[in-house]
């Protein structure tokens, strides 16, 4: 996917590859949606529709001069059944769903969501997340900061309230529709969040590796990502340990020293002499990015690139391997792997100018698709997600302490203005944590949150059974961010096939639980899920 959005990118006289790492605040450059198309059946273009509703512009105002935008959606109801009336939704987030497959979790038939539409003859819906889709589908039309402000949480959730209530009276005006929502990774923070804040919508919600419990200073995401290396190889940690220490005090060793790195790790961009520290920040965190993505995704089977074996194991390969140099040589080589599939620039060089990529996502003007959504994400981040992924764990790691809490703190500032500090991201961010209750007490009920043992995301997730609420959570052995959403494989790993058996379970008693109150709440049309178990209940009770 990259290769191609650089390829567009250069055709259209952009130079966007040369500025943007792999990875950024944890989020990939293409964000969610990237990846090949999946194998297996694609439905027929018949039984599609791309369309979109009119949706507020601020859900909270009650000012008479409130604007609309319009939202965009994907619809499959080639497997819908009006007798059953079971839709399901896969909560948008992260980047746009009109690109290149951006439609693969409601239109390959093999992905695990798709699976299940079929078996329970649902209607699947995709809808896009606000400030993520191009100029023409975002609320405001341009990213200024007044504007990014009704970039929130509160009204993501609100557009998917309004989403159901509108579609239910555009396509199932008479089905008393039992939904249920979907997401990995922030969209699933959303799905679990949603059935929270608006449970009478859904009669459940699957939250798969989401970090729930929103946090500013997350250094454990490089303590898991360590682990992650550590259990497959012990030495390879080692040897990443080694380099990164190499690499400090070759960053620190003057000029000349500094040029033989740009030469050696063929960067794009000379360091900034004029202001060092942030320079050798931006540089770190790139060559950390790598490790980040390759583990994040390893193993998942999600893209030619991991089925051919992208992924920590293929990394430690190469780090273990002294016939390829010293090593920070055989770090440039795991480098050098992961752009063999995801080209950093058009003719091949890493970014390393902070200053240009500053430049580069201070544009309001929403001119493509990086652009937007990178802005977005850093965004959501500094205001109500935090999720920095800084070295602060200690010295002791593997990755020394390389990338502090400034190096975030600064790129709000820079990108959306002074008031943006850290205080401000510790205040808000705490603000969410507290509202939705993080990993300790989240209050929906009927969730599931699967996550991965090798996810460096999973210490975020939600940690605890609540089998009041009929909330189930567990570590899935062996597998990393999201892993239970793609396609099934015979070769998946016996903790994965039991996972999507897990989840299966629990959204089929969902599902009967909700279609009995269905089936007795005789004609009502607005159907409510939640005023109808209450009644069950009440019914059950006295
Ligand atoms: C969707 O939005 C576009 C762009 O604003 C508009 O031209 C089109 O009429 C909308 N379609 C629907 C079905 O509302
Ligand atoms: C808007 O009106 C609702 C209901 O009347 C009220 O709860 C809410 O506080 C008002 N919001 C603002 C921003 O005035
Ligand atoms: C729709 O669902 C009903 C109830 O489960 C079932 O009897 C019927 O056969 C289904 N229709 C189709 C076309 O499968
Ligand atoms: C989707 O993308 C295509 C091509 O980039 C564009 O022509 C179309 O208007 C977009 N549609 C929506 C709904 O964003
Ligand atoms: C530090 O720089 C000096 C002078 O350029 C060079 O001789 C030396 O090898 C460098 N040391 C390291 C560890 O790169
Ligand atoms: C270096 O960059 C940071 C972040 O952009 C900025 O806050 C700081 O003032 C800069 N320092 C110098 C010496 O330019
Ligand atoms: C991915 O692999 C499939 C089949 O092996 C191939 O058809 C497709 O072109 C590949 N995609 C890319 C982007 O390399
Ligand atoms: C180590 O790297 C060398 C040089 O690239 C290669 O020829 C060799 O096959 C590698 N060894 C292993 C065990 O991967
Ligand atoms: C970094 O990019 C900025 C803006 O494009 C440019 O002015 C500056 O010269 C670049 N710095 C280096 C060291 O290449
Ligand atoms: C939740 O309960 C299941 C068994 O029902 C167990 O497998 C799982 O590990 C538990 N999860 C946590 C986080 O305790
Ligand atoms: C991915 O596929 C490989 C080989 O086909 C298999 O060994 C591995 O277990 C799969 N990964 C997962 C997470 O199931
Ligand atoms: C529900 C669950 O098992 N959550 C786990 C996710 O991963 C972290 C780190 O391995 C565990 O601490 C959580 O308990």
């Amino acid at each position: 996917m990259s290769r191609v959005l650089c390829l567009v990118a250069i055709s259209i006289g952009l130079t966007i590859c040369h500025v943007s790492p792999p990875m950024v605040v944890g989020r990939p450059r293409e964000g969610l949606l990237t990846g090949d198309p999946a194998e297996g059946p694609t439905t027929d273009a018949k039984y599609m529709i791309y369309s979109n509703i009119t949706q507020k512009v601020d859900h909270f105002s009650n000012g008479t001069n409130i604007g609309v935008w319009q939202q965009h959606y994907q619809y499959n109801w080639k497997f819908y059944n009006k007798t059953t009336g079971y839709v399901f939704l896969m909560i948008g987030g992260e980047s746009s769903i009109n690109k290149t497959n951006g439609d693969r979790w409601i239109r390959h038939e093999g992905e695990t969501m798709m699976k299940w539409v079929a078996e329970f003859q649902a209607a699947a819906f995709q809808v896009e997340h606000r400030f993520y889709g191009s100029k023409e589908y975002s609320p405001i039309g341009d990213q200024t900061t007044a504007s990014m402000k009704l970039l929130t949480i509160d009204q993501a959730l609100a557009d998917i309230k309004e989403f159901i209530t509108q579609i239910n009276a555009l396509y199932f005006k008479d089905d008393k529709p039992i939904w249920v929502t979907f997401g990995g990774s922030y969209p699933g923070s959303l799905s679990a969040f949603f059935r929270e804040t608006y449970p009478e919508m859904t009669a459940g919600a699957v939250s798969s590796s989401s970090a729930v419990h929103v946090f500013v200073d997350y250094y454990g995401y490089a303590i898991n990502t360590e682990k992650t290396y550590r259990t497959v190889s012990d030495s390879c940690g080692d040897v990443i340990k080694v380099a990164f220490q190499k690499l400090i005090t070759k960053a620190y060793n003057g000029s000349d020293s500094r040029a033989l790195l740009k030469q050696q790790f063929n960067l794009c961009d000379s360091f900034d002499e004029t202001n060092l520290s942030k320079a050798v920040q931006f540089f770190f965190q790139n060559v950390y990015g790598y490790f980040q993505i390759i583990n994040q995704y390893t193993g998942d089977n999600k893209s030619n690139a991991t089925r051919s074996g992208l992924g920590v194991p293929a990394a430690c390969d190469l780090l273990n391997n002294a016939t390829i140099g010293d090593e920070v040589q055989r770090v440039i080589a795991v480098m050098n792997l992961y752009d063999s599939w995801f080209k950093p620039s058009a003719s091949g060089c890493r970014p390393n100018n902070y200053t240009a990529f500053i430049q580069a996502y201070s544009d309001t003007t929403m001119p493509n698709e990086n652009v937007i959504g990178t802005r977005s994400w850093i965004w959501q981040t500094c205001t109500e997600l935090g999720y920095y992924q800084t070295t602060d764990g200690g010295n002791g790691g593997i990755f020394g302490s390389t990338v502090p809490l400034d190096f975030f703190a600064d790129q709000c500032i820079d990108l959306f203005g002074p008031e943006y500090t850290l205080d401000n991201t510790f205040k808000l961010v705490d603000q969410v944590r507290t509202k939705y209750g993080g990993a300790g007490t989240y209050r929906g009920t009927n969730v599931v949150f699967p996550n991965g043992s090798f996810d460096p995301w999973n210490g975020l997730g939600y940690k605890w059974n609540n089998t009041n609420n009929n909330v189930d959570a567990w570590l899935i052995e062996g597998t990393s961010h999201c892993a239970d959403m793609y396609p099934a494989s015979d070769s998946d790993k016996q903790s994965l096939k039991d996972a999507r058996i897990r989840i299966h379970g629990h959204l089929s008693r969902w599902l009967s639980d909700a279609q009995a109150i269905r089936q007795h709440s005789g004609s009502t049309t607005n159907f409510s899920i939640f005023t109808a178990i209450s009644i069950v209940i009440f019914s059950i009770l006295f």
